[in-house]
């Protein structure tokens, strides 16, 4: 299960990202969920570029990066040369979804679409078969930091109809989910048809314990 999860940059200790990076590499993390907001698709601009360029030299973690942005020309680009290893973006600000789908899997970062929780999976119907995965929002992006949004009701149906329409396409298309991802509730989210999981502050970086323990009895509860 540890291996499902991407724990979450921006919910790290902003001040020891290295460190951080570290003890989830001692414990086996398969990657790291890079969120880059623009502070204009909402109101939240926690890192910055030049922070993930230089934490990019100081871990082995493939970087898994969300962007939301009003505008992804830039920050796609640089994620490119920063050399993330796999790269969505929310697909309601996109003007050419296929375009850039096509131009990160041309130059080695594996593709996929961010939907907002009511974006309809019919974006989807053609977008499918270019994308490696599919991260589905479980709250409103960029907005993980109010402490009123909670993971909607009409998710678990969401995930199970994607989960449907990718074994329908019979392609092998990845469903991660993010936000309020619960330690208690991820049985049950994989159930759904989740494969991968963004770690943040609802799991391993709830503040009450160290990050260490809190990956330690995680892995015990999910030996
Ligand atoms: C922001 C971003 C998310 C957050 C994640 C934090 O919207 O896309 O990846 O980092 O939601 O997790 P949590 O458990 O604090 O909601
Ligand atoms: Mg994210």
């Amino acid at each position: 299960m540890f291996t499902m999860m991407s724990p979450s940059l921006i919910c790290m200790d902003l001040c020891n990202l290295e460190r951080d990076a570290r003890a989830l590499e001692e414990a086996g993390a398969a990657m790291l969920h890079v969120d880059i907001v623009d502070g204009r698709f909402s109101p939240s601009l926690p890192m910055g570029l030049d922070v993930v360029r230089q934490l990019r030299k100081k871990t082995r973690l493939p970087f898994d990066a969300h962007v939301m942005a009003m505008d992804n020309d830039f920050i796609i680009d640089q994620l490119v040369d920063i050399g993330v290893s796999s790269l969505c973006f929310q697909v309601e600000t996109e003007r050419h979804p296929a375009r850039r789908l096509d131009h990160l899997r041309r130059n080695g970062v594996r593709p996929g679409l961010a939907l907002s929780p009511t974006t309809p999976l019919s974006v989807l119907d053609y977008a499918l078969e270019l994308c490696d995965f599919v991260l589905l929002m479980m709250i409103n992006p960029g907005y993980a930091g109010h402490g009123g949004e909670a993971r909607y009701g009409f998710m678990l149906r969401k995930i199970r109809d994607l989960r449907t329409i990718i074994r329908e396409s019979g392609r092998d298309v990845r469903i991660e989910l993010d936000g309020r991802v619960r330690t208690e509730d991820l049985l049950e989210l994989r159930e759904a048809g989740g494969d991968v999981f963004v770690a943040g502050t609802s799991c391993f970086f709830s503040g009450d314990k160290p990050l260490a323990e809190n990956i330690r009895l995680f892995k015990e509860r999910f030996a």
